[in-house]
Protein backbone atom coordinates (compact mmCIF):
# COMPACT_ATOMS: atom_id res chain seq x y z
CA UNK A 1 0.00 0.00 0.00
CA UNK A 2 1.32 3.30 -1.04
CA UNK A 3 0.82 5.05 2.17
CA UNK A 4 2.66 8.25 2.82
CA UNK A 5 2.25 10.85 0.61
CA UNK A 6 1.65 14.26 0.98
CA UNK A 7 -0.82 15.39 -1.14
CA UNK A 8 -1.73 18.94 -1.69
CA UNK A 9 0.73 21.30 -2.85
CA UNK A 10 1.81 22.70 0.64
CA UNK A 11 0.90 19.30 2.02
CA UNK A 12 0.90 19.24 5.28
CA UNK A 13 1.93 22.21 8.25
CA UNK A 14 3.72 21.04 11.21
CA UNK A 15 2.27 23.67 14.51
CA UNK A 16 4.13 23.88 17.83
CA UNK A 17 1.96 22.75 20.35
CA UNK A 18 -0.31 24.93 21.68
CA UNK A 19 0.97 27.71 20.08
CA UNK A 20 1.39 29.60 16.80
CA UNK A 21 4.86 30.91 16.46
CA UNK A 22 6.03 27.99 13.76
CA UNK A 23 4.14 27.50 11.04
CA UNK A 24 6.40 24.75 9.19
CA UNK A 25 5.05 23.69 5.27
CA UNK A 26 6.06 20.87 3.13
CA UNK A 27 6.36 21.74 -0.63
CA UNK A 28 6.67 18.31 -2.78
CA UNK A 29 8.70 17.70 -5.46
CA UNK A 30 5.66 16.08 -7.65
CA UNK A 31 3.12 18.78 -7.10
CA UNK A 32 5.05 20.13 -10.13
CA UNK A 33 3.12 17.15 -12.53
CA UNK A 34 -0.72 18.04 -11.63
CA UNK A 35 -3.02 19.22 -14.77
CA UNK A 36 -3.91 22.44 -15.39
CA UNK A 37 -4.44 24.88 -12.09
CA UNK A 38 -3.90 22.21 -9.79
CA UNK A 39 0.08 22.40 -10.90
CA UNK A 40 1.85 23.46 -7.81
CA UNK A 41 5.65 25.04 -8.53
CA UNK A 42 7.82 27.15 -6.00
CA UNK A 43 6.75 30.03 -7.37
CA UNK A 44 2.78 29.68 -5.98
CA UNK A 45 4.36 29.65 -2.40
CA UNK A 46 2.76 32.20 -0.39
CA UNK A 47 6.43 33.32 1.33
CA UNK A 48 4.49 35.37 4.23
CA UNK A 49 2.36 32.13 5.20
CA UNK A 50 4.74 29.73 6.76
CA UNK A 51 7.65 30.20 9.08
CA UNK A 52 9.68 27.29 7.43
CA UNK A 53 9.31 25.34 4.40
CA UNK A 54 10.75 22.63 3.40
CA UNK A 55 11.22 20.79 0.26
CA UNK A 56 10.70 17.05 -0.30
CA UNK A 57 12.27 15.29 -1.12
CA UNK A 58 15.93 14.53 -1.35
CA UNK A 59 17.77 10.91 -1.38
CA UNK A 60 20.85 9.83 0.19
CA UNK A 61 22.95 7.99 -3.27
CA UNK A 62 24.76 4.93 -2.77
CA UNK A 63 27.95 6.50 -2.33
CA UNK A 64 25.64 7.83 1.06
CA UNK A 65 26.05 11.57 -0.03
CA UNK A 66 22.96 13.71 0.07
CA UNK A 67 21.61 14.16 -3.59
CA UNK A 68 18.71 15.46 -5.95
CA UNK A 69 15.84 12.99 -6.99
CA UNK A 70 14.60 15.21 -9.68
CA UNK A 71 15.45 15.66 -13.16
CA UNK A 72 14.91 19.38 -12.39
CA UNK A 73 15.23 19.86 -8.49
CA UNK A 74 18.39 21.82 -9.01
CA UNK A 75 16.04 24.59 -10.69
CA UNK A 76 12.86 24.04 -8.22
CA UNK A 77 15.72 24.17 -5.55
CA UNK A 78 16.67 27.90 -6.84
CA UNK A 79 12.71 28.82 -7.54
CA UNK A 80 12.44 27.67 -4.01
CA UNK A 81 15.19 29.46 -2.21
CA UNK A 82 14.31 32.91 -3.91
CA UNK A 83 11.42 33.24 -2.00
CA UNK A 84 14.15 34.42 0.75
CA UNK A 85 14.34 37.73 -1.09
CA UNK A 86 10.47 38.31 -0.47
CA UNK A 87 10.57 37.53 2.87
CA UNK A 88 13.71 37.42 4.46
CA UNK A 89 12.94 35.80 7.67
CA UNK A 90 11.55 32.58 6.36
CA UNK A 91 13.79 29.30 6.80
CA UNK A 92 14.18 27.07 3.93
CA UNK A 93 15.41 23.16 5.07
CA UNK A 94 15.90 19.67 2.47
CA UNK A 95 14.25 16.94 3.26
CA UNK A 96 15.95 13.65 2.65
CA UNK A 97 14.04 10.37 2.66
CA UNK A 98 10.45 9.67 2.59
CA UNK A 99 8.14 6.97 2.41
CA UNK A 100 9.17 6.23 -0.73
CA UNK A 101 12.71 6.49 -0.82
CA UNK A 102 12.38 3.40 2.28
CA UNK A 103 15.12 2.64 4.88
CA UNK A 104 18.04 0.27 2.86
CA UNK A 105 19.96 3.73 1.73
CA UNK A 106 19.63 5.25 5.45
CA UNK A 107 21.16 1.70 7.26
CA UNK A 108 24.18 1.69 5.02
CA UNK A 109 24.26 4.94 5.73
CA UNK A 110 24.55 5.15 9.95
CA UNK A 111 26.10 1.76 9.01
CA UNK A 112 29.47 2.98 9.81
CA UNK A 113 31.29 6.11 11.14
CA UNK A 114 32.43 6.53 7.94
CA UNK A 115 29.58 6.35 5.84
CA UNK A 116 27.81 8.86 8.50
CA UNK A 117 30.91 10.96 7.64
CA UNK A 118 30.46 11.09 4.09
CA UNK A 119 26.86 12.01 4.22
CA UNK A 120 27.14 14.43 7.08
CA UNK A 121 29.87 16.12 5.01
CA UNK A 122 28.29 16.19 1.88
CA UNK A 123 24.90 17.42 3.16
CA UNK A 124 27.08 20.78 4.43
CA UNK A 125 28.40 21.52 1.00
CA UNK A 126 24.65 20.28 -0.86
CA UNK A 127 23.12 22.62 1.54
CA UNK A 128 25.53 25.33 1.06
CA UNK A 129 25.51 25.46 -2.48
CA UNK A 130 22.08 25.08 -3.00
CA UNK A 131 20.88 28.20 -0.63
CA UNK A 132 19.27 26.14 2.25
CA UNK A 133 19.29 26.53 5.89
CA UNK A 134 19.33 23.20 7.30
CA UNK A 135 18.26 19.00 6.91
CA UNK A 136 14.84 17.33 8.02
CA UNK A 137 15.13 13.60 8.24
CA UNK A 138 12.39 12.08 7.15
CA UNK A 139 13.68 8.43 7.68
CA UNK A 140 10.73 6.26 7.50
CA UNK A 141 11.50 4.76 9.80
CA UNK A 142 14.68 3.57 11.86
CA UNK A 143 13.84 -0.05 13.11
CA UNK A 144 10.85 -0.30 10.92
CA UNK A 145 10.18 -1.94 7.30
CA UNK A 146 13.15 -3.55 7.10
CA UNK A 147 16.03 -1.68 9.08
CA UNK A 148 17.42 -3.50 11.54
CA UNK A 149 16.66 -2.94 15.22
CA UNK A 150 20.23 -1.79 16.11
CA UNK A 151 19.25 1.53 13.72
CA UNK A 152 17.62 3.14 16.56
CA UNK A 153 21.03 3.55 17.97
CA UNK A 154 22.56 4.67 14.70
CA UNK A 155 19.83 7.45 14.68
CA UNK A 156 20.76 9.10 17.55
CA UNK A 157 24.47 8.47 16.81
CA UNK A 158 23.75 10.11 13.35
CA UNK A 159 21.48 13.04 14.64
CA UNK A 160 24.66 13.64 17.47
CA UNK A 161 27.57 13.88 15.02
CA UNK A 162 25.31 15.65 12.09
CA UNK A 163 25.02 18.49 14.73
CA UNK A 164 28.37 18.67 15.56
CA UNK A 165 29.51 19.08 12.22
CA UNK A 166 26.63 21.81 11.79
CA UNK A 167 27.91 23.57 14.85
CA UNK A 168 31.76 23.20 13.44
CA UNK A 169 31.20 24.29 9.86
CA UNK A 170 29.09 27.51 11.48
CA UNK A 171 32.14 28.83 13.87
CA UNK A 172 34.39 28.06 11.18
CA UNK A 173 32.98 29.94 8.63
CA UNK A 174 31.28 32.42 10.73
CA UNK A 175 27.66 31.45 8.83
CA UNK A 176 24.26 31.40 11.34
CA UNK A 177 24.18 26.76 11.89
CA UNK A 178 22.34 24.92 9.59
CA UNK A 179 19.36 23.83 10.91
CA UNK A 180 18.48 20.11 12.32
CA UNK A 181 15.03 18.53 12.15
CA UNK A 182 13.46 15.45 11.74
CA UNK A 183 9.96 14.27 10.91
CA UNK A 184 8.91 11.13 13.19
CA UNK A 185 5.79 8.67 13.16
CA UNK A 186 2.96 8.96 15.54
CA UNK A 187 2.56 4.89 16.06
CA UNK A 188 3.29 3.92 19.37
CA UNK A 189 5.19 0.80 17.96
CA UNK A 190 7.02 2.39 15.39
CA UNK A 191 8.18 5.14 18.30
CA UNK A 192 9.81 2.57 20.68
CA UNK A 193 11.27 0.78 17.85
CA UNK A 194 13.11 3.51 16.06
CA UNK A 195 14.09 6.60 18.49
CA UNK A 196 15.65 7.20 21.64
CA UNK A 197 13.46 10.20 22.20
CA UNK A 198 15.67 12.23 25.12
CA UNK A 199 18.44 11.53 23.32
CA UNK A 200 17.64 12.70 19.74
CA UNK A 201 15.94 15.66 21.44
CA UNK A 202 19.14 17.04 22.44
CA UNK A 203 20.09 17.12 18.61
CA UNK A 204 17.24 18.45 16.43
CA UNK A 205 15.63 21.68 16.73
CA UNK A 206 12.91 20.56 16.01
CA UNK A 207 10.24 17.03 15.83
CA UNK A 208 7.84 16.82 13.66
CA UNK A 209 5.21 14.65 14.45
CA UNK A 210 3.20 13.23 11.26
CA UNK A 211 0.04 12.94 12.99
CA UNK A 212 -1.93 11.63 10.24
CA UNK A 213 -2.68 8.46 7.96
CA UNK A 214 -3.84 7.24 11.00
CA UNK A 215 -6.87 5.25 8.94
CA UNK A 216 -6.57 4.91 5.45
CA UNK A 217 -8.66 2.57 2.73
CA UNK A 218 -6.55 -0.53 3.73
CA UNK A 219 -8.77 -0.80 6.88
CA UNK A 220 -12.69 -2.18 6.48
CA UNK A 221 -14.32 0.45 7.83
CA UNK A 222 -14.59 4.03 7.45
CA UNK A 223 -11.66 5.73 10.11
CA UNK A 224 -10.88 9.78 9.99
CA UNK A 225 -7.33 10.35 8.55
CA UNK A 226 -5.96 12.48 11.56
CA UNK A 227 -8.13 12.53 14.46
CA UNK A 228 -7.72 14.52 17.49
CA UNK A 229 -8.99 12.26 19.89
CA UNK A 230 -9.56 8.51 20.42
CA UNK A 231 -13.26 7.37 19.09
CA UNK A 232 -16.14 5.53 20.98
CA UNK A 233 -15.74 2.62 18.70
CA UNK A 234 -12.08 2.30 18.78
CA UNK A 235 -11.12 -0.49 20.82
CA UNK A 236 -7.35 -3.01 21.17
CA UNK A 237 -4.62 -1.05 19.16
CA UNK A 238 -6.69 1.69 17.69
CA UNK A 239 -6.55 3.58 20.87
CA UNK A 240 -3.50 4.87 20.17
CA UNK A 241 -4.94 6.20 16.66
CA UNK A 242 -5.11 10.05 17.06
CA UNK A 243 -3.04 13.00 17.45
CA UNK A 244 -3.92 13.40 20.86
CA UNK A 245 -2.07 10.01 22.24
CA UNK A 246 0.61 10.61 19.33
CA UNK A 247 1.77 13.99 20.78
CA UNK A 248 1.34 13.17 24.31
CA UNK A 249 3.25 10.00 24.39
CA UNK A 250 6.51 11.58 22.66
CA UNK A 251 6.11 14.19 25.30
CA UNK A 252 6.20 12.17 28.19
CA UNK A 253 9.01 9.81 26.83
CA UNK A 254 10.94 12.61 27.25
CA UNK A 255 10.43 15.13 23.85
CA UNK A 256 10.47 18.79 25.40
CA UNK A 257 7.08 20.38 24.79
CA UNK A 258 9.33 23.41 22.84
CA UNK A 259 10.45 20.90 19.95
CA UNK A 260 7.55 19.40 19.12
CA UNK A 261 5.46 20.30 16.25
CA UNK A 262 2.09 18.83 15.29
CA UNK A 263 1.22 17.68 12.23
CA UNK A 264 -2.04 19.03 10.49
CA UNK A 265 -2.48 17.65 6.99
CA UNK A 266 -4.19 19.37 4.29
CA UNK A 267 -5.63 16.64 2.82
CA UNK A 268 -8.18 13.77 3.46
CA UNK A 269 -8.45 9.83 2.94
CA UNK A 270 -11.17 8.10 1.20
CA UNK A 271 -13.19 4.75 1.67
CA UNK A 272 -15.71 3.55 -0.70
CA UNK A 273 -18.76 2.32 1.29
CA UNK A 274 -20.05 -1.18 0.72
CA UNK A 275 -23.72 -0.44 2.23
CA UNK A 276 -25.96 2.54 2.94
CA UNK A 277 -24.34 3.29 6.09
CA UNK A 278 -22.26 6.63 6.04
CA UNK A 279 -21.00 6.99 9.52
CA UNK A 280 -17.60 6.52 10.99
CA UNK A 281 -16.58 2.85 11.50
CA UNK A 282 -18.92 1.95 8.12
CA UNK A 283 -18.10 -0.84 6.34
CA UNK A 284 -15.93 -0.17 3.22
CA UNK A 285 -13.59 -1.87 0.86
CA UNK A 286 -10.83 0.02 -0.68
CA UNK A 287 -10.42 3.58 -1.49
CA UNK A 288 -12.58 5.47 -3.82
CA UNK A 289 -11.69 7.10 -7.14
CA UNK A 290 -8.53 9.11 -7.83
CA UNK A 291 -9.26 12.91 -7.52
CA UNK A 292 -8.41 14.64 -11.16
CA UNK A 293 -5.80 16.63 -9.85
CA UNK A 294 -3.67 14.71 -7.61
CA UNK A 295 -4.58 11.15 -9.31
CA UNK A 296 -4.52 8.89 -6.51
CA UNK A 297 -6.62 6.51 -5.15
CA UNK A 298 -7.51 7.01 -1.39
CA UNK A 299 -6.64 10.89 -1.54
CA UNK A 300 -8.28 14.10 -2.05
CA UNK A 301 -6.42 17.16 -1.40
CA UNK A 302 -8.45 19.72 0.64
CA UNK A 303 -9.14 21.46 -2.31
CA UNK A 304 -10.80 18.55 -4.21
CA UNK A 305 -12.60 18.04 -1.30
CA UNK A 306 -14.20 21.68 -1.54
CA UNK A 307 -15.10 20.21 -4.48
CA UNK A 308 -16.77 16.90 -3.40
CA UNK A 309 -18.63 18.99 -0.81
CA UNK A 310 -21.20 20.64 -3.58
CA UNK A 311 -24.06 18.42 -3.73
CA UNK A 312 -23.49 16.95 0.29
CA UNK A 313 -22.59 18.45 3.91
CA UNK A 314 -20.10 18.15 6.10
CA UNK A 315 -20.22 16.00 9.45
CA UNK A 316 -18.78 16.03 12.27
CA UNK A 317 -17.35 13.58 14.32
CA UNK A 318 -18.01 14.23 17.92
CA UNK A 319 -15.73 12.62 20.16
CA UNK A 320 -12.57 13.08 17.78
CA UNK A 321 -13.34 16.77 16.78
CA UNK A 322 -12.93 16.03 13.18
CA UNK A 323 -15.18 16.49 10.10
CA UNK A 324 -16.16 13.93 7.68
CA UNK A 325 -18.52 13.78 4.50
CA UNK A 326 -20.01 10.78 2.26
CA UNK A 327 -21.76 11.05 -1.50
CA UNK A 328 -22.17 8.76 -3.96
CA UNK A 329 -20.70 5.96 -2.00
CA UNK A 330 -17.58 7.82 -1.03
CA UNK A 331 -16.43 8.35 2.12
CA UNK A 332 -13.87 10.81 3.25
CA UNK A 333 -12.36 12.50 6.45
CA UNK A 334 -10.87 15.39 6.34
CA UNK A 335 -9.65 18.67 8.42
CA UNK A 336 -11.51 22.11 7.88
CA UNK A 337 -10.28 25.48 9.62
CA UNK A 338 -12.57 24.46 12.35
CA UNK A 339 -10.52 21.00 13.02
CA UNK A 340 -7.24 22.79 12.93
CA UNK A 341 -8.74 25.42 15.17
CA UNK A 342 -9.56 23.01 17.49
CA UNK A 343 -5.83 21.10 17.31
CA UNK A 344 -4.01 24.12 17.28
CA UNK A 345 -5.25 24.52 20.96
CA UNK A 346 -4.70 21.45 22.06
C1 LIG B 1 26.15 11.25 -5.12
O1 LIG B 1 25.82 12.60 -4.85
C2 LIG B 1 26.89 13.50 -4.89
C3 LIG B 1 26.39 14.85 -4.40
O2 LIG B 1 25.13 15.18 -4.95
C4 LIG B 1 27.48 13.54 -6.28
O3 LIG B 1 28.57 14.43 -6.35
C5 LIG B 1 27.95 12.13 -6.64
O4 LIG B 1 28.43 12.10 -7.96
C6 LIG B 1 26.80 11.14 -6.49
N1 LIG B 1 27.29 9.79 -6.69
C7 LIG B 1 26.71 8.92 -7.51
C8 LIG B 1 27.31 7.57 -7.61
O5 LIG B 1 25.69 9.20 -8.14
C1 LIG C 1 7.39 12.80 -10.02
C2 LIG C 1 7.76 12.32 -8.66
O1 LIG C 1 6.91 11.86 -7.94
N1 LIG C 1 9.05 12.44 -8.33
C3 LIG C 1 9.67 12.00 -7.12
C4 LIG C 1 9.39 12.95 -5.98
O2 LIG C 1 9.50 12.30 -4.72
C5 LIG C 1 8.80 11.09 -4.58
C6 LIG C 1 8.74 10.70 -3.13
O3 LIG C 1 9.97 10.63 -2.50
C7 LIG C 1 9.43 10.08 -5.48
O4 LIG C 1 8.89 8.79 -5.31
C8 LIG C 1 9.27 10.56 -6.90
O5 LIG C 1 9.98 9.73 -7.79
Amino acid sequence: MAKLTLLAGLCLVMCQMGSAMDMICYFTNWSQYRPGTGKYMPANVDPFLCTHLIYAFSIINNTNELATQEWNDETLYKDFNALKTKNPSLKTLLAVGGWNFGVSQFTIMVSSPANRQRFIQSSIKFLRTHSFDGLDLDWEYPGARGSPPEDKQRFTLLCQELLAAYEAEGKETGRPRLMLTAAVPAGKGTIDAGYEIPEISKYLDFISVMTYDFHGSHETLTGHNSPLYRGSYDQGDHIYLNTDYAMTYWRDQGAPVEKLRMGFATYGRTFRLTTTDTSVGAAASGAALAGSYTKEAGFLSYYEICDFLKGTSVQWIPDQKVPYAAKEGTWVGFDTQESYETKRIL
